[in-house]
């Protein structure tokens, strides 16, 4: 069904159930092999050191992390374990080149487990030094609320119902608009074997060129 997009940061898309079953079954199947070698943990917030509600892990050459005394920032290994984050799935490099019209592939993937109860609050994704670069997220198992407003974080927000298989693409203003995940619907999918929802969301961090 087509939705007025007027209300909503341009170069903003969301692509709802652009991931067939047979899709999201496979990239599931690769997001355990990927937790198995780099176990979900929850990351701590600068200063506070209060933890996330929403686990984390990641994959690809750099990794997404905080911690309370080092901050938001990536790194190449998993803080826990030390050992590098396992490579990016075909899967996830292919669904690149499908939606992001960038030519560089994505160097980060960050992958989020959303529990019952779970949430994300409002941010700008703003630590990655190529800002041209879109980031394009992958919704897996239970429904959820997402939030969009604008560059400020005052702005009016828009909120939409993401399942299993959608694509959200944040380009453009997009890129540089505060967003969030309000709640999910839990038990609305069986997908995810530990229950819930993932969110697997594809960083460019350096600009092409430089790595
Ligand atoms: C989520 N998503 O869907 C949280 N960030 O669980 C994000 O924070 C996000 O969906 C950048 C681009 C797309 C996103
Ligand atoms: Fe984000």
């Amino acid at each position: 069904m087509p939705r007025d997009n007027a209300a909503f940061p341009s170069g903003f898309r969301h692509l709802p159930g652009y991931l067939s079953k047979k899709r999201q079954a496979s990239l599931m199947r690769a997001v355990v092999d990927i937790v198995a070698a780099a176990p979900f943990y929850r990351p701590a917030m600068p200063r506070t050191g209060k933890p996330f509600s929403v686990r984390m892990t990641n994959c690809g050459s750099l990794g997404w992390i905080s911690d309370r005394t080092g901050g938001y920032r990536y790194q190449p290994n998993h803080p826990q374990t030390g050992k590098p984050w396992p490579a990016l799935p075909a899967g996830l490099l292919d669904l690149w080149m499908e939606v992001a019209g960038y030519a560089a592939p994505p160097q980060a993937c960050l992958v989020n487990h959303y529990e019952a109860g779970t949430r994300l609050g409002s941010h700008i994704d703003a630590d990655e030094q190529d800002m041209a670069a879109p980031v394009v997220s992958v919704s897996l198992g239970d429904t959820a609320v997402f939030h969009i407003g604008g560059p400020r974080r005052a702005d009016p927000k828009q909120r939409i119902t993401l399942g299993s298989g959608d694509i959200v693409v944040l380009a453009g203003d997009a890129r540089l608009a505060y967003h969030g995940l309000d709640r999910i619907h839990p038990g609305s999918s069986d997908l995810v074997p530990w229950g819930g929802r993932i969110n697997l969301t594809l960083r460019r961090v350096t600009p092409p060129g430089l790595g």
